[in-house]
C-alpha cells in the first residue's frame, strides 16, 4: 500500500517508498492518477533501457484518459503523448527560469547536452495511457555519470531555489494538463508553436533506420509528428517516425 496520498491539484497522487516501476503501479490506478516513489529500483526507458531511479529524483507516473475514438484526421493520435509530456515538461522548466532546457526528438529532456529528465508513455489499456515522467531533482546524478549515454544534469543545480518534489509534482500535473487539453481539440498541429520552442532551434542530427542513416538539420516535426530534415543538397527529407530507431546529435 502507498504511505501517502493525495490530492495534487486536479490529480491525486499516491506515494510509495520504493517501487520497482512507477508505471506498473499505476496500471492499477483510474485515469487522473499519480503513483510516484522516493527510490525506483526497475525504472525503465524505452526499448527497455534501464532508468535509474535514486532518492531525490521525481520518479512519477500520470494516468490519462482516452475516451474519445481518436480525430486521427485533426491530428489527435494517441501515439503522440510523448511528444505532448514533452512539451509539458519543457513548458514548466522554462518557466522555472530554465533556458537551457530544449526537447530532443522524441521526448528527450536536456539542458545544454546533459539529460535531465525521461519519459515514456504506456497503455496499459484501450482506454488509459500511463505518462512515466523521471526528472533529476535533488537526486547525485555525478554518481550515474560513467552508467548513461548523455552526460546527466539536476534541476537543483540549475534553478535557483529549487522546488520541492512535491511542489514539482503538482505543476507538472498542471502543465500536462494543460496542453493534453490543447492536444485533445487541435492534435499536433496544434502544439507546433510550442513545439517549435521546445525543439530551440535548428540542429545537425544523424537519423538511423534499418536500412540508412540520414545526416542532415532537423528543423520540427511535420503535422503527423514526423521528424523533418533539410539535407545538404537544399532538399527537405520527412523521415516516418515508425522507422527511426535513433536520431543522433
Ligand atoms: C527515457 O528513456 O528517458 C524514459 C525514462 C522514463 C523514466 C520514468 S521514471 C517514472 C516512470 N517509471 C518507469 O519505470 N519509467 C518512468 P530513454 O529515452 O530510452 O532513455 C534511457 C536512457 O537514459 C538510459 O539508457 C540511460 O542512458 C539514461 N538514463 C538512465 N537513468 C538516467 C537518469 N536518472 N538521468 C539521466 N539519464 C538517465
Amino acid at each position: 500500500p502507498p504511505e501517502e496520498e493525495g490530492p495534487c491539484g486536479d490529480w491525486t497522487y499516491h506515494e510509495w517508498a520504493e517501487a520497482f516501476s512507477t508505471n506498473d503501479l499505476a496500471r492499477t490506478l483510474p485515469p487522473g492518477h499519480i503513483a510516484v516513489c522516493r527510490v525506483q529500483t526497475g525504472g525503465r526507458g524505452r526499448f527497455n533501457r534501464k532508468w535509474i531511479g535514486e532518492e531525490g529524483g521525481l520518479w512519477a507516473s500520470f494516468t490519462v484518459p482516452l475516451s474519445a475514438p481518436e480525430d486521427t484526421a485533426a491530428g489527435v493520435h494517441w501515439g503522440h503523448l510523448p511528444l505532448v509530456a514533452g512539451l509539458a515538461l519543457f513548458n514548466m522548466l522554462r518557466g522555472m527560469g530554465l533556458d537551457s532546457v530544449r526537447l530532443r526528438w522524441p521526448n528527450d529532456l536536456l539542458a545544454g547536452k546533459s539529460k535531465l529528465a525521461g519519459i515514456l508513455v504506456e497503455r496499459p489499456a484501450e482506454n488509459m495511457a500511463v505518462i512515466g515522467i523521471g526528472i533529476n531533482v535533488f537526486n547525485d546524478v555525478s554518481s550515474i555519470a560513467g552508467e548513461i549515454k548523455d552526460p546527466p544534469a539536476r534541476l537543483a543545480d540549475l534553478v535557483r531555489d529549487c522546488p520541492s518534489l512535491h511542489a514539482v509534482m503538482a505543476s507538472l500535473g498542471s502543465h500536462l494538463n494543460q496542453v493534453l487539453s490543447v492536444f485533445s481539440h487541435g492534435g499536433v498541429p496544434a502544439l507546433q508553436e510550442g513545439l517549435s520552442r521546445a525543439w530551440a532551434g535548428e540542429r545537425p542530427v544523424s537519423i538511423l533506420t534499418d536500412d540508412e542513416t540520414v545526416r542532415g538539420i532537423f528543423t520540427g516535426i511535420d503535422d503527423q509528428g514526423n521528424p523533418v530534415l533539410s539535407l545538404p543538397a537544399g532538399t527537405v527529407r520527412t523521415i516516418p517516425a515508425h522507422l527511426i530507431n535513433r536520431l543522433l546529435e
